[in-house]
Formats: structure tokens, sequence, C-alpha cells
């Protein structure tokens, strides 16, 4: 069964605040929740991703028993952390980011991630084949606070719309998956999007100094290296330009989103401008989608910055 968005929306409550969506001069552009009841790879998942919409599954499709949720509702984070989630790497197969004296069973917190990892990693490779034949798989996250009222620096806020960029692992201009599951036994997890990159970088990308990033200075070189790409630069600062930017976060078309307890969903958040405004207990594994693995490769963030300021900002990865 496919159900279509507007039964997800009359299914599962879904609130939005402000749902007008953009009219630019030729399409209108917003967010919609796909729900997803049948799994097996389709044409359109990889465009409804591509476009910015969040592919959503009511019920957690693979295994996640009540006792490893269990496992995870009994894990805290030291308010003292400066870790912001409790982190899993796959290739390492390593916990990171917990404080010992929170945690009654490090074991077990090790061994629901790397079982979550796995199983995301193998329900992936069943719906998106294309994009895991070539990804690069990226870190696994618990996020053990609640996300309302959290006291964190500006950069770091989550209630904040933003796209992702990862200060320590450079895309190269490939693109950022990330799956999302609701462990909570009764609260939802609440976000905010907004309209998607291509919309944002009409608005936004030369304010946030595209043009000047596309010339790369000597100077830059020496700071960043070689590794850093161009596209990996400006995504840098547009994460942080997005969070300072006043009139973006009070002014930007929003659309409020409620995940119940038990849901999953995935979304590339590159593409999609996202704010998490409440909720606890989430699991959540990224993997990052070769740009040549598109449906369409003019959907990626890099191909939209290069066409606005006329520069190539990175290799492909060989
Ligand atoms: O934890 C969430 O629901 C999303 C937070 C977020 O935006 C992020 O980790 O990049
Ligand atoms: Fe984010």
């Amino acid at each position: 069964m496919h159900v279509t968005n507007s039964e997800t929306r009359a299914g599962m409550k879904l609130n939005c605040a402000i749902c007008r969506g953009v009219v630019l001069a030729f399409k209108m552009v917003s967010v919609e929740l796909i729900t997803i009841g049948e799994i097996q790879p389709r044409e359109e998942h990889y465009l409804q991703l591509e476009q910015g919409n969040i592919l959503f599954f009511p019920r957690t499709p693979f295994e996640l028993s009540e006792a490893e949720r269990d496992v995870l509702r009994a894990t805290g984070l030291s308010s003292s952390s400066h870790h912001k989630n409790i982190a899993y790497r796959p290739a390492a197969d390593k916990v990171t980011g917990f404080d010992k004296s929170m945690v009654r069973d490090p074991e077990n917190l090790h061994a629901v991630m790397r079982a979550y990892s796995e199983r995301v990693l193998t329900f992936l490779r069943t719906l998106l084949p294309r994009y895991m034949e070539n990804c690069r798989i990226d870190f696994a996250s618990f996020r053990p606070q609640e996300e309302e009222g959290r006291d964190l620096p500006t950069k770091k806020r989550n209630d904040l719309l933003h796209v992702d960029a990862f200060p320590t692992r450079p895309t190269g201009g490939d693109l950022i998956l990330r799956v999302f599951t609701n462990v909570n036994a009764t609260k939802p997890r609440v976000w905010l999007t907004s309209d998607p990159f291509e919309t944002l970088a009409q608005r936004y990308a030369m304010d946030a100094g595209l043009a000047q990033i596309a010339k790369p200075r000597l100077l830059e070189t020496l700071r960043f290296g070689t590794r850093r790409s161009a596209y990996d630069r400006f995504m840098l600062g547009f994460h942080d330009y997005l969070k300072f930017n006043r009139d973006y976060q009070q002014n930007c078309t929003k659309y409020r989103f409620e995940f119940p307890p038990d849901s999953t969903w995935m979304v590339f958040t590159d593409i999609v401008p996202h704010a998490a405004l409440s909720g606890q207990f989430a699991l959540e594994q990224t993997v990052i989608v070769r740009r040549d693995s598109l449906a369409r490769e003019q959907h990626a963030p890099i191909a939209i910055l290069e066409a606005l300021c006329g520069h190539r900002l990175a290799q492909l990865h060989s």
C-alpha cells in the first residue's frame, strides 16, 4: 500500500503552522511528509527525498525491541558534558560522547547502538539501493536529552532552522541523508522545517558569501588545508549564517511536524532546513550519498550553488 500525503495529514494529526508554501515565479515549493507503507525500491522515493520531502514511517520498519528501547531510555548525558549526543562509529565499532557515571550499562548501550546502525543500513539497502551502492557510512547517534529548553550556544542550538554541515566530516559535495527513530514511550519529537535548499540558496547564498568563497584565496587554503572544498567551506558557514539570521528565523515559511513514538523518518538534512523543538530519546544514522547516485544530480545543493555562482565548488570523489 502506498499512502498519499493527504491521508498522512489526517492519520497523524499533522500540525502545520504555516502551510502556504512559497510561490516562486514558476513553482510552489513546500516540505511534505510522504508516508511509506510498502518497503520496495521505487523511483519516486528517490525523487521525493531529493525534492526536499521527508519519507515517514508511522511504525518503525525494522526491529527495535522494548528491551532495547528501555536500555536507551535509561541512558543520560551529564549536564556538564560538552557532547551534544552519544555517537556510534560503525567503522570502528565504538560508542563515544557519554559520561560513564550516567550510563548503567555501557556494554548494552553499545550493543543497542550497533544493532540500530546495522538494521537501518540493511533497511536502506532495500529501500534505496542506488544511494547505498557507493555511499559512505557515517556515524549513528542517540539523543538522550529533552530538546525543549536546552541551553546551548547559538551555533549548536537544535531549535533554530539550519541545513546540516559537519565540521569534522566535509562531504565534498555529496549529500547528508539521515534516518531518525523516536524511541520515546509517549512523546512526539517536534520539528520545524522550511522550504528546501533551492529556495533558500536563491534568497540567501550570495548574502552568506558564496561569490567570495567560490574564488578561494591562498589564505583560506592555508587555513583550511586543501581537504576542505569551497563547497564545504560555504556549507559550514551557511549553517551558522542561518542560525544567526533573525530575519530568516522569524520570517521564513515554516512547517511543523510531530513524529510520534515508534515512528521513523528520513531526510536529506542539507537540502531541508530543520529544527528540533521538543522531544527526548531519538536514534539517528547518517549516510553520505554520492551526488552522482542521485536520480537528478541537479537536486544536489552543490549543483544549485554552482549554477548560482558559475564556479566549480568541489571535485567529484573518485
Ligand atoms: O535531533 C534532532 O531531531 C535533529 C537535530 C539536528 O538538527 C541535528 O542534529 O543536526
Ligand atoms: Fe541538523
